[in-house]
Order: C-alpha cells, then structure tokens, then sequence
C-alpha cells in the first residue's frame, strides 16, 4: 500500500494551493476530494472573488494580502495564465462605515494608495452607481479579481505536473494520527501518509470536531446573482470597478461586468445557516433576492432587478470572522486552514504556501500567526 508523504482533505482553493507548494517541495501529496473535479459545491467557483490590500477587516492582513498580490502575479508571468485583473475597488458606506474605517487605518499603517472620493465626484467617475445622502467614498487603485475558477485549475494543474495525486469523489469520513503517521478514511479505504492538511471548508466541523479548542464554525449558504445590464455603465472594458455598499439593511458588493451584458452582485450580510450535507433549499429563494432587489433600486439604476442566473456559495464563519491556520495543538504532523469567513479566497496561495511550510518545517515566513487557533483558548494571546 502507497504511503504518502502528505495527504490533503479538500481539493477546493486552499488544499489545491497547498498540494502544489508541498509537491513543489518534493512531498509526495495525495489530495482526497469528495466532489468532482470543478465542482460548485463549497466555496471555490462561481467566476471571481475580490482582491484588495486596504484591509478593512484588520491590518494584520495586510503583509499577508500583499505577498497573495505578488504571488498570484508570479504565478501569472511564470505559467502564462491569466488569473488577476486590476480594476479598482469602490468602497460606500455611512461616515461610521467599518468598511471606510478599516481601510483607512490600513492604508495609514502600511502606506497603500486609497483615494477619498469627494461626492461632487462620484457619478463622473463611476456612472451607474447611485451614493445615499451623507455616504462617504474610498477607492483602491490597486484592488482587482481573481478568476476563482482558474486559480484552482491553476493549483491542481501545476500540482499534478509536480506528481501530486488527486483522488476527486473521495468523501472522507474521518482520520487518525499517531504523531508519527496518519490513517484517513474514505468509506472501506484507508489511506496513509505521513502528514495531513484539512483544508475541507464548510465541512471543518466534521473533520477537526475533536480538536481541542477547535470553535464549532458556522455555515451560511449566499448566493452569487447576475442581473442585465440596460447600460454598458458597468463595463470592465470602460474602466467600471468593483463596489462594496454598507447599506442600512446589509453590506453588498460586486464585480464590473465581464461579458457587456450581466454584473454578478452579492449580498455579503445575510445567508441561511445550514448543516451538511447541506441539502438545505439550494435553490434561491425570495427572501435572499428581496435584499439585493432593494440594493438595485436604491443604487444601480442600470440593472434589470429580475436575476439571470444564479450560484449558490457557501460561507464558513469563525465567532470573529477571521481565518484559522495552524498545527493540531495534539498532532504536530497535523494541520489545518478553516473558517476562512467569506473573505479568504485571495489567500489562498499563500495560506497553502504556510501550510506547506508548516509541515515541512514546522515553521512559515508567512505573517499568519494572528491566525492561531491559540486566540480562541487564550484570547490574550
Ligand atoms: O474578500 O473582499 C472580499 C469579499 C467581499 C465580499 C465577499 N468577500
């Protein structure tokens, strides 16, 4: 029977990342996913994903943000692939938005371009758009989107050519470790390897259950809307950005439109909490519509509000809406990245990157260490 060097849970954007910088590495990676290949059941598809480093969530993200930026850009000039497209990143919100707050500090703290955009300036510059009496704008230059979908073909390509294995409809079940070796279950089969990363998204709770301290996370099913356009207002090919509105009723945010004739909006509050299998009503129903309807008749004038498709996209949340990625606190050839809380793909390069460092090393370059999952057991840490 094959022993690995490392086996990865998840084949969705961070265990994809995380086999092809452990192959690039010499291991011998195996990754267990229990889906088919390019599926859109978790939270890896559905066309693009926000990239910015003006973090508005912490500014420890921020080191971390931009070595992603420059990684993706690597990754794009070595390979020839076309992953990162910088278009600008809107933000509107009240004066106490967290959103304006948050980017503001981190671009003070870490010197990153965001433009004040005064309100006698806003439709000349993004037409399409209405601003509520009294918003506030901010914009970063430099923010863009990743193509979510050709990150992870990306990953698993370069990964395979480095001889990782990928073993897709492979749904674990559970695992175990000696400290020195790792069993991991799939159905009748076992699998063995040295090491393991769970990288198993909306399904942590079930793989890492038993981990000490380890919080429960919670699931919430989004959906990702496209709607006409009746204008090319919103066109990435006249220069239209991405926008995120802190609106009195939710926080909601989207991409210029690719095609000339659909914008894919997203309400970013909001969500159904649901439990695997999560079966749960993936279809849409009128109450996860009637919010982004309202955003569109308040602000984007220039979309048809009846949806021409629609995707569903699982979020899965930490109890502070940050990531976790660390070592098991009881297995040291164990570790993981979970609760990435709707705001973790851009990472996903160099969160696979640590972990595969981790293991190798039992150590990273990479400033995540903010991540720990000590935080939840020793909040002073
Ligand atoms: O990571 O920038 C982000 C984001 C915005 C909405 C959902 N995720």
């Amino acid at each position: 029977e094959q022993q690995f060097d490392l086996i990865v849970i998840g084949g969705g954007g961070v265990g994809s990342s995380t086999a092809y910088f452990a192959a690039l590495r010499k291991l011998n990676v195996l990754v267990l996913e229990q889906f088919p290949r390019g599926h859109e059941q978790g939270s890896s598809h559905g066309e693009t994903r926000v990239i910015r480093t003006a973090y508005h969530e912490h500014p420890d993200y921020v080191p971390l943000a931009q070595n992603a930026y420059k990684l993706w850009q690597r990754i794009e000039d070595r390979f020839e692939r076309a992953l990162l497209s910088p278009c600008g990143l809107m933000l509107a919100g009240p004066p106490d938005a967290e959103t304006i707050h948050g980017a503001r500090t981190a671009s003070d703290l870490h010197g990153i371009e965001l433009e004040d955009v005064p309100a006698q300036e806003f439709q000349e510059r993004f037409p399409g758009f209405n601003l509520p009496e009294g918003y506030e704008v901010v914009y970063e230059p430099n923010a863009g989107f990743l193509d979510v979908e050709e990150c992870v073909e990306t990953f698993f390509e370069l990964a395979q050519l480095k001889g990782a294995q990928f073993a897709w409809d492979s749904p674990v079940t559970h695992w175990e470790s000696d400290g020195e070796s790792v069993t991991v279950f799939v159905g009748e089969k076992t699998f063995h390897a040295r090491n393991l990363v769970i990288a198993s998204g909306a399904w942590s709770n079930q793989l890492l259950n038993e981990t000490p301290g380890f919080p429960s996370l919670e699931v919430l099913r989004k959906f990702m809307v496209w709607f006409p356009v009746r204008a090319d207002s919103y066109d990435l090919s006249l220069g239209s950005s991405i926008f995120h509105y802190t609106m009195p009723y939710g926080e909601f945010y989207g991409f210029p439109s690719l095609d000339g004739e659909t914008v894919k909006v997203c309400e970013h509050s909001g969500g159904r909490t649901v439990s695997p299998p999560f079966k749960e009503a993936p279809e849409m129903m009128d109450s996860d519509l009637e919010p982004l309807e309202r955003f569109l008749t308040d602000v984007m004038p220039d979309l048809e509000p009846q949806s021409e498709s629609y995707s569903p996209c699982l979020y899965t949340l930490t109890s502070d809406r940050h990531f976790i990625v660390d070592e098991h606190p009881q297995h040291q050839n164990v570790h993981f990245a979970a609760g990435l809380s709707g705001h973790g793909f851009k990472f996903v390069n160099v969160i696979g990157k640590a972990l595969a460092d981790l293991v190798i090393d039992r150590e990273t370059e990479q400033p995540i260490s903010f991540l720990s999952l000590k935080r939840f057991t020793n909040p002073g840490f």
